[in-house]
């Protein structure tokens, strides 16, 4: 008979509920928690072929040879902490703890991190946020006061009657199983969807409408959609009136952007432009303009997702039925919240950042993220002091942050790089010391608080022994922290310690997530009044178009419109995206998931293709000013003759990971490392590349 497991799947962020089912300590079973309603992709079916897989790290491992070359030596996990915490010790005592970063993707261990941090005397721990969403935090923030949007804001799927996407690659780079779920459900029942990529994405071919913009226009479009709405008063004026500051302001900025002068920047004709404006606000309030989920597109991203929220501000869809939507915490439900050991007492910490986010040179970038693209300036400048260890946790520097090449010469500078790690990423072949963490299936973790209009807790919970020599990271934390003396911020031995210590204040138990894997807060969904109810966090309590965060700042509310160059001849603008089958830089090399993507290709339009003689699936060379790769091409009418694809996360180059090595090329060698300033992310698509065929 089968035992039945609930927990959190982990094959990609979203960590979508799971049962799993269990037989002779093996997992037979995956599927979505059905007392959840949601689904299962294709990569979190292949959270089997991870568990089995023996391609991952086995065992502690001390570096042997040269960075990068792959000789090392199995250690017993007291060495391989024994190790670290004394080459810490010594750089703490010559260079300071501020010399010490740890740097991760946000994980539900993260307090625990935070602690250690904070404890040992480093303000240097940074998430890969800004990399990822840091611009649309940034304009969530200054015009709502909502600075952490996947928690805090979010769209609703389930009632929208129009959504509009910009790059938005919904039905590929998925959100969670439910929240894809709803919108198919919601299309279904006839909602609409405006699909807008310089690439026929799969999310465009399933769209009512679809734009290829020319790359990097968004803005101009959305100037001229603003004036429409205005000028024809399309705009909730009630909502407007009560909740929204800066109209008056707006409307004169926007005065000179007529439909017609964005067709000329943007290549969609002002009659179109003109009649989404139309066709939303009959929808308004249930309409939502989605602000992004990655939105390092390019350095003026601040400025596009500030004017894809306004748009919802002028729809009135900010805490509406079927637009965007404030997620409810635990205390919105009545609840304290779930503890931290984050929250505990520490000595202060007075120096900078590495970064900058917070402080001086990027004042409005939320220090609690970090600003991680600022790592390799920072190790090679020494600015603004040397740093000297890297800890990289769920996290891969090496091909997460533009500029490869830059990455490795900063990674070569530091006297201390460890890898917790679950694969053999990049940055873990090329560490001092690998720690393996079990993987998820095999793992308990801390518990997850699901925030939304009926939050929740989630626990994730270990399905099978593990596989391998490997312990989790709380309690790898707990260990080098002992080592260091700061064993006295981990008052824990188990796994169950650290969940009692997350609920003490709730009045819910352990046991109560036994049943179906979680705990609702509350069974009303929680939906704010919308005549006086909206929590904005502004200074002003409404959304603030002119916003008192940025002018404060020195940022301008709002920025004339600069042309977006075209590239010079015989160049193409590199985008990037992901695909359904993968995750990041994380599964390229996972048995199945590499049988249904085994490598990645470049989309190039079909007209430009003809002129440098390239053919479908021949091989070409991509250059750009920072790096070179060799790619299949895929040439094809579906992408913008200005700009040219691949997919992220490819031209692996471990050799460990035998089914993916130097298939593709890799986004990140070829991207250079600019950035938005204000808001706070890389400009991923500010690259221009060559690309030849290769004989
Ligand atoms: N060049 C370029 N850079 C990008 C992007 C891009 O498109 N192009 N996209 C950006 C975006 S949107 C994001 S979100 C970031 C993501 O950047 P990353 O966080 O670096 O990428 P991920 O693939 O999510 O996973 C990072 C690492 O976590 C490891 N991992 C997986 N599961 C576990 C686990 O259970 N425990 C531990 N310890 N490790 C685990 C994986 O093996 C992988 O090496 O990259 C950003 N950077
Ligand atoms: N399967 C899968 N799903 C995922 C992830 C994953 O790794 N795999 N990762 C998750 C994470 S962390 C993130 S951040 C999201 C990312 O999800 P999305 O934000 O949807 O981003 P990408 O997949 O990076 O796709 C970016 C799209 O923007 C288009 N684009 C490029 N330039 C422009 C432009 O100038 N204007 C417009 N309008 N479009 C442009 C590109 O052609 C591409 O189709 O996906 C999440 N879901
Ligand atoms: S979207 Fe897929 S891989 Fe990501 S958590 Fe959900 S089921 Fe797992
Ligand atoms: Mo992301």
């Amino acid at each position: 008979m089968a035992k039945e497991v609930y927990s959190i799947c982990f094959m990609c962020t979203q960590r979508c509920p799971i049962r799993v089912l269990v037989e002779n300590d093996d997992v037979i079973w995956i599927e979505g928690n059905p007392h959840v309603d949601r689904g299962l992709c294709a990569k979190g079916s292949a959270g089997l072929s991870l568990l089995h897989d023996h391609e991952r790290p086995q065992y502690p491992m001390i570096r042997t040879g040269a960075r990068g070359a792959g000789q090392w030596r199995r250690a017993t996990w007291d060495e391989a902490l024994d190790y670290v915490a004394e080459k810490l010790k010594k750089i703490v005592k010559k260079h300071g703890p501020q010399s010490v970063l740890w740097g991760e993707r946000n994980n539900l261990n993260t307090h625990i991190v935070r602690a250690f941090m904070n404890g040992l005397g480093s303000p240097n721990h940074f998430t890969h946020e800004s990399l990822c969403r840091g611009s649309s935090l940034t304009a969530i923030g200054a015009l709502t006061g909502y600075t952490y949007w996947p928690a805090e804001v979010g769209v609703d799927y389930a009632n929208t009657r129009h959504l509009i996407l910009y790059g938005r690659n919904l039905l590929e780079s998925l959100d969670n199983m439910k929240a894809t779920n709803s919108l198919l459900d919601s299309m279904e029942k006839g909602a609409k969807l405006t699909y807008i990529d310089p690439r026929v994405s799969v999310t465009a071919t399933k769209a009512d409408r679809y734009w290829m913009i020319r790359p990097g226009t968004d803005l101009a479009l959305n100037y001229a959609l603003i004036r429409t709405i205005l000028k024809e008063r399309l705009y909730d004026q009630e909502y407007v009136q009560r909740w929204v500051t800066g109209l008056a302001e707006l409307q004169a900025f926007v005065e000179p952007y007529t439909p017609e002068w964005a067709e000329q920047e943007t290549g969609i004709p002002a009659g179109e432009i003109v009649a989404l404006a139309r066709d939303a606000a009959a929808d308004k309030p249930a309409v939502a303009f989605h602000f992004g989920y990655r939105s390092s597109h390019y350095t003026n991203d601040i400025y596009t997702r500030r004017s894809i929220i306004m748009l919802n501000a002028l729809m009135g869809s900010i805490e509406a039925k079927g637009g965007l939507i404030f997620k409810k915490t635990p205390k919105d439900a009545g609840h304290a919240g779930v503890s931290k050991y984050s929250d505990q007492e520490f000595p202060k910490i007075t120096h900078p950042r590495f970064d900058g986010a917070g402080e001086a040179r990027f004042p409005i970038i939320n220090a609690f993220h970090g600003n991680a693209q600022q790592l390799a300036p920072a190790i090679l400048n020494e600015d603004p002091y040397p740093l000297k260890a890297l800890i990289a946790n769920r996290f891969d520097p090496l091909v997460s942050i533009p500029d490869s090449t830059a990455t490795r010469q900063a990674l070569d500078k530091l006297d201390l790089i460890v890898a917790i790690e679950v694969n053999f990423s990049q940055t873990a072949w090329y560490a001092d010391v690998i720690l393996p963490e079990p993987m998820y299936l095999e793992r308990n973790d801390c518990i997850q608080t699901v925030t939304g209009l009926k939050p929740s807790l989630f626990m994730r919970r270990q399905a099978v022994t593990p596989r391998y020599d490997s312990l989790p990271a709380w309690l790898i934390i707990k260990k080098l922290a002992q080592r260091l003396g700061l064993g006295q911020y981990f008052p824990y031995e188990t796994i169950e310690d650290i969940w009692n210590f997350q609920l003490k204040n709730l009045g819910v138990k352990i046991e109560d997530f036994n049943a179906k894997g979680f705990v609702a807060l509350t069974d009303k969904t929680l939906l704010w009044d919308r005549k006086d109810g909206i929590k904005f966090k502004t200074p002003s309590g409404k959304i603030e178009l002119v916003s008192s965060l940025m002018e404060n700042a020195g940022f301008p509310s709002f920025v004339p419109y600069t042309p977006m160059p075209a590239p010079p001849a015989g160049r193409f603008r590199l985008i990037v995206g992901r695909c359904a089958a993968h995750t990041h830089i994380s599964t390229q090399n996972n048995l199945h998931l590499n049988e249904l993507v085994p490598e990645n290709e470049l989309w190039i339009n079909a007209q430009a293709a003809d002129r440098l003689e390239i053919k479908n699936g021949a091989y070409v060379e991509v250059a750009s000013p920072v790096g070179v790769g060799k790619i299949k091409a895929k040439v094809t009418d579906f992408i913008h003759p200005e700009a040219v694809f691949m997919l992220h996360g490819f031209g692996k180059t471990v050799p460990a990971q035998t089914r993916c090595y130097l298939k593709g090329a890799s986004d990140a060698l070829l991207q250079e490392n600019v950035s938005d300033p204000v808001g706070g992310s890389p400009g991923l698509h500010e690259t221009m590349v060559q690309v030849r065929p290769l004989t």
